[in-house]
């Protein structure tokens, strides 16, 4: 099953935050590495006034993990960074989410997916589509179609940073 990760940090070190949630993704068994989005720089959306900018990408997966097992692996890595929860869509150092894993539509608010904000999200769907021609959110359509209703302009390329790639 494909599973398409968010990460995101506006917090301290932020793009070595990326790049060690990506290398500790993948660090345990479970989780085939198929693609990694480039960095994006985007304002923050909701949440606190004055919050910092985020760091977005997007981490393609495949993965026989029951979604669960997945969430668990997801929030082990916030935890392993730092990730304080105090306010809701307050500033973290890192939050990594699950968008999609392959057509699952499920409404369990433990796990909800695909993510119930990722259709109008131009911060996770950019840097999707990027790496992603397939891109679709099921019940919403593709990240192309989602993307040309939203306004992209609180999204922008960070030429200068890489991810590597989990060896
Ligand atoms: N949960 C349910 N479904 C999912 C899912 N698909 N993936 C539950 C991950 N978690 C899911 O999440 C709260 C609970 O959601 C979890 O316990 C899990 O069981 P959280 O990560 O603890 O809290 P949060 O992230 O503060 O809240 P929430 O509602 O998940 O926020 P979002 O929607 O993740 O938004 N602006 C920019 N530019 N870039 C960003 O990355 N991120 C956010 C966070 C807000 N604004 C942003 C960005
Ligand atoms: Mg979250």
């Amino acid at each position: 099953m494909k599973a398409v990760i968010a990460l995101g940090s506006n917090l301290g070190r932020r793009f070595d935050t990326l790049q060690g949630a990506v290398d500790a993704l993948f660090d345990a068994p479970g989780l085939e590495f198929v693609a990694v989005s480039p960095v994006y720089e985007t304002d923050p959306v909701g949440g606190p006034e004055g919050q910092k900018p985020y760091l977005n990408a997007v981490v393609i997966a495949e993965t026989k993990l029951q979604p669960s097992m997945l969430l668990e692996r997801a929030q082990s890595v916030e935890n392993a960074f730092g990730r304080v929860r105090e306010e809701r869509w307050g500033p973290r150092t890192l939050d990594v989410d699950l968008i999609v894993m392959g057509d699952t539509v499920c409404d369990d608010p433990v796990l909800t997916l695909p993510h119930p904000r990722v259709h109008e999200r131009a911060f996770v769907l950019v840097p999707w589509a990027q790496v992603d021609p397939d891109a679709e959110v099921p019940g919403h359509g593709s990240a192309s179609a989602l993307l040309a209703g939203l306004d992209q302009s609180g999204v922008r390329l960070r030429p200068d940073l890489t991810l590597q790639v989990p060896d």
